[in-house]
């Protein structure tokens, strides 16, 4: 947690340098467990078969800003499908919530999308949860000039795990935000333990708004990992540079490409890199090579047809109470109330 516990009303440029002061004290503490971490997820990927990196290590400074470049392509439908919902939503969600709930974000980052919810459903804090990045700061700073009299509570800390919230909103009533379809990015049964999680985060009465993309033609979905601009690409990449600056690598980014797959068993989108030519370099001082055609898998994005977003909700302690999609079908939002539905008929 960046600021444990206090109440954190950012009402001045002065006080909020301060807090990220405080912010990267606390880095500086974290630094070594996450090159620890990152180390061992790339040294283990690079030596399991078929390789396979985290999703995760893409976001670092460069990273987040090559996503955040992504959010606004012609080819990425998500981003603008889902603020378009939540617009259009916005007054039947609050309907649904009512207002004074404690609004909790999971993996806030640069919180685009939170403005919209937070006029429509007047919350009584705010807690945006993330590893503590720059974007979280900047983005707190900007919605503490939008919403002066909001309490705004950050949380820095890894999602997936069960956190503690802080005791100012513990009374509250809350409601939990996973925007953006980054449910996708997780595997069935780790989705469903990410669900548990929040659901025993957030607790009794809480509610869930969570954003999950929808099952599409290849067609739509393709183009939407592989832009013509080659941002998507970048991207990807990105993680190789980010090995050789971080862990001390050679790997030859030029002889990699940015290979996306529609693997249609598992109704998933997949990242690759691929090696273009047989390779060798080394990583931390430990030799791997590769031959011309092997990957690194890097991510998948799954997609949910509305009765799997519905069963997916159900398994992870959720019960859903309403939903709302674009125009075209391509996006999802949905409601869920926590607490498993009756088992008995
Ligand atoms: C916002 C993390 C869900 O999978 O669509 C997009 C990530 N990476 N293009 C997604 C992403 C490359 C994105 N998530």
């Amino acid at each position: 947690m960046c600021v444990d516990g206090s109440m954190v009303r950012l009402h001045s440029y002065r006080q909020f340098g301060f807090l990220m002061l405080l912010c990267q004290s606390k880095r500086h503490f974290g630094f070594a467990e996450i090159d620890r971490s990152f180390r061992n997820d790339v040294l283990n990927g690079f030596s399991i078969r078929p390789r396979a990196i985290p999703a995760r290590w893409q976001y670092d400074r460069r990273g987040s800003g090559l996503f955040d470049a992504i959010t606004t392509l012609p080819e990425y439908y998500l981003t603008r499908s889902e603020r378009s919902i939540l617009s259009k939503a916005a007054s039947e969600i609050a309907a649904l919530t009512g207002f004074g709930r404690a609004v909790v974000e999971f993996g806030s980052g640069s919180s685009a999308k939170t403005p919209t919810l937070l006029s429509a459903v007047n919350p009584s804090a705010y807690v945006p949860i993330d590893i503590c990045t720059d974007f979280l700061w900047r983005s707190i700073e900007q919605l503490s000039k939008t919403f002066p009299d909001l309490s705004i509570y950050p949380v820095e800390g890894d999602f997936t795990g069960e956190l503690r919230l802080p005791a100012a909103i513990q009374s509250m009533p809350q409601l939990g935000f996973f925007p953006g379809s980054t449910i996708g990015n997780f595997v069935v049964p780790a989705a469903v333990d990410l669900l548990r999680s929040m659901a025993a985060t957030l607790g009794q009465g809480s509610m869930l708004l969570i954003g999950i993309d929808r099952l599409k033609s290849v067609d739509v979905l393709l183009p939407a990992y592989d832009d013509a601009q080659g941002i998507t690409a970048a991207f990807n990449l990105n993680l190789l540079h980010r090995i050789n600056s971080e862990l001390r690598g050679s790997v030859p980014v030029d002889a990699f490409r940015h290979l996306v797959r529609w693997n249609d068993a598992e109704e998933r989108i997949e990242m690759h890199l691929e090696a273009a030519c047989d390779v060798r370099f080394a990583v931390e001082g430990r030799p791997f090579s590769m031959a011309k055609g092997e990957t690194i898998h890097t991510k998948n994005s799954l997609k949910y047809g509305p009765r799997d977003a519905s069963v997916l909700l159900r398994a992870g302690g959720w019960a859903p109470i309403a939903d709302w999609t674009d125009d075209k079908g391509l996006f999802s939002v949905i409601l869920a109330k926590e607490g498993a539905a009756q088992l008995a008929p």
